[in-house]
């Protein structure tokens, strides 16, 4: 067994949203999750991350919070999530809460008293200016600062205008900050994802991005964030939560590094600190922008590995709430889907699913008129916006897929019937079950889990190998991930085996012994290997 949960763990991911609506107002909600742990409990899952559930205006839908240490009511009560953290437990599932730390909501009392005047006692929670200090743009369109006309000044916001940055160099702020999460701990809550960790710190001097020249700029964002973004301070600080959560017992942090794109693992792995003295775990989004092939993702893979290194914990994800479904990136076709759920479940290291994900559910088509996030608001057809990959999960068939009674905030993905728990419950061979098959042979492998991974180069430059192994214990893993029959030989030098043992296949082939000098592999199928 591993010495800490999170070094081999599963986390799924819910947004709360639209996972299980309980009271018929088309919002998914607590009581909703409370009623579908026992769903979750057969995926094997280690625990939940659940997208913010604070009092909010939604400006964000939750990314935006008002208070830290109360529920929204379209979620529930702090009763509902009591007793959510005490069923999961008994399930041996463990909660983790999404803390949104970088800004609060306009709406939050800290905001209201900061704006008030520049004597008050808040004063300096927020970044504020006399003047607009520099060409900061937010992330999410437009200046970074905002004009008050109460406080007669501008402040700072990374996002939104709605999503005014705390102040993290006033050590009353941070003082402020840990108590929230000072009172989720004690509610015994598991541990928290950090949305947008390595923003939290600014530049003292507030000095100019450079523009991004060259590449052609995304219009919601143009510039390198080097100054609000990264700086050596925000270490620093991750050092005093990590000491923090440390006074508590098996807690866990994964912060969310919001990297310029195409992605800078070492950047986000060098939030793990040294020591293991900052993050637990961080997020590396590469796979999610690299086109589905052997070579790329073995690059990427192996890039992210060297950037952990052997003594930190990887973490691998696919997709989440800001990033298109995976199938629909691999534009529906399933075979791929399960080919990158293979790769994703051998690796070393902590692993996220995305609610739906096992269903292989799709993005749903969401219009401009019909678009909640302001991101795809403000810039369709540019970007599409996020609501897509937040549609409702399909637990069963016919009107509102079991997520609702009434009529769901947010439209269903294309005939979704056919991804339905229900349906896939029946199939055998449905993405379903696929899913549950990999989890289980996780959970009772070692190796899968905890297992070096050194990747191979076999004859064939379109299958993606790799073995896994602890001592002489060993996985050899091989997709091919072409359209095409693709015949290797696998040199191991690491073993004298020469024969091995299949124990996973996306073909039904299980049990069968194979020659490792010329295997032979359909389009888009993969094994799974025990060595002998
Ligand atoms: O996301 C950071 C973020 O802004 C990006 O992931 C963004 O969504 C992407 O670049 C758009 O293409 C976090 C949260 O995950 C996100 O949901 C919030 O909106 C954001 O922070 C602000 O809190
Ligand atoms: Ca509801």
């Amino acid at each position: 067994m591993a010495e800490n949960w999170w070094q081999d763990c599963v986390v799924y991911q819910i947004y709360p949203r639209s996972f299980q609506d309980s009271n018929g107002d088309g919002i998914g909600d607590i009581p909703g999750i409370i009623q579908r742990l026992d769903y979750l409990q057969t995926l094997l899952i280690d625990a939940i991350w659940l997208s913010p559930i604070f009092l909010s205006p939604m400006a964000d839908f939750g990314y935006d919070i008002s208070d830290y240490c109360s529920i929204d009511p379209v979620f529930g009560t702090m009763a509902d999530v009591e007793r959510l953290i005490s069923e999961a437990h008994k399930r041996n599932i463990r909660v983790i809460f999404d803390m949104v730390l970088n800004h609060t909501s306009l709406e939050h009392p800290w905001f209201a008293e900061s704006r008030l005047s520049r004597q008050s006692e808040k004063a300096d929670f927020y970044i504020w200016s006399d003047t607009i200090p520099n060409n900061w743009h937010a992330a999410f369109g437009g200046r970074a600062w905002t004009y008050d006309s109460t406080r007669k000044q501008y402040y700072l916001h990374s996002f939104l205008p709605d999503q005014p940055d705390l102040n993290w160099r006033s050590s009353k702020t941070v003082e402020a900050i840990f108590n929230q999460l000072a009172f989720w701990l004690d509610k015994g809550i598991d541990g928290f994802r950090l949305d947008v960790i390595n923003c939290i710190v600014k530049d003292e001097a507030l000095r100019n991005n450079p523009k991004i020249i060259g590449s052609r700029p995304r219009p919601y964002d143009m510039q390198r964030h080097i100054f609000d973004r990264n700086r050596p301070e925000s270490h620093q600080k991750l050092k005093m939560l990590r000491k923090l959560i440390d006074g508590y017992d098996q807690r866990m942090l994964v912060g969310e590094i919001m990297v310029e794109l195409p992605g800078e693992p070492e950047l986000a792995a060098s939030y793990l600190g040294r020591f293991q003295d900052e993050l637990h775990l961080c997020f590396d989004f590469s796979l999610a922008y690299t086109r589905f092939s052997a070579v790329k993702w073995k690059k990427v893979a192996k890039r992210w590995y060297e950037a952990v290194g052997k003594h930190r914990v990887p973490t691998w994800v696919l997709n989440n709430h800001d990033i298109p479904r995976i199938v629909s990136r691999l534009h529906g076709n399933e075979e791929k889907a399960r080919l990158a759920a293979l790769f994703l479940l051998t690796q070393r290291g902590a692993i996220f699913l995305y609610y739906g994900e096992e269903l292989g559910l799709p993005n749903s088509k969401i219009s401009r008129a019909a678009m909640h996030d302001p991101l795809g608001k403000r810039y369709w057809p540019f970007h599409p916006g996020r609501d897509p990959e937040r549609g409702p999960m399909v637990w069963s068939t016919g009107e509102g897929n079991g997520f609702t009674t009434g009529e769901s905030w947010l439209a269903s993905a294309k005939a979704a019937n056919r991804y339905s728990v229900e349906n896939q419950e029946l199939e055998q061979d449905s993405m379903l079950h696929f899913y549950r098959r990999l989890l289980s042979l996780r959970k009772e492998d070692e190796v899968l889990r905890n297992g070096l991974c050194t990747f191979i180069d076999t004859s064939c430059m379109h299958i993606l190998a790799y073995c896994r192994e602890i001592g002489s214990d060993q996985r050899l893993i091989l997709l091919n991930m072409s359209n095409k029959n693709q015949i290797c030989s696998v040199p191991l030098v690491q073993t004298s085996a020469m024969q091995c043992e299949l124990i996973f296949s996306t073909e039904a082939r299980s049990g069968r012994m194979d020659d490792l000098h010329a295997i032979q592999i359909g389009p888009f199928q993969g094994r799974i290997y025990r060595l002998l």
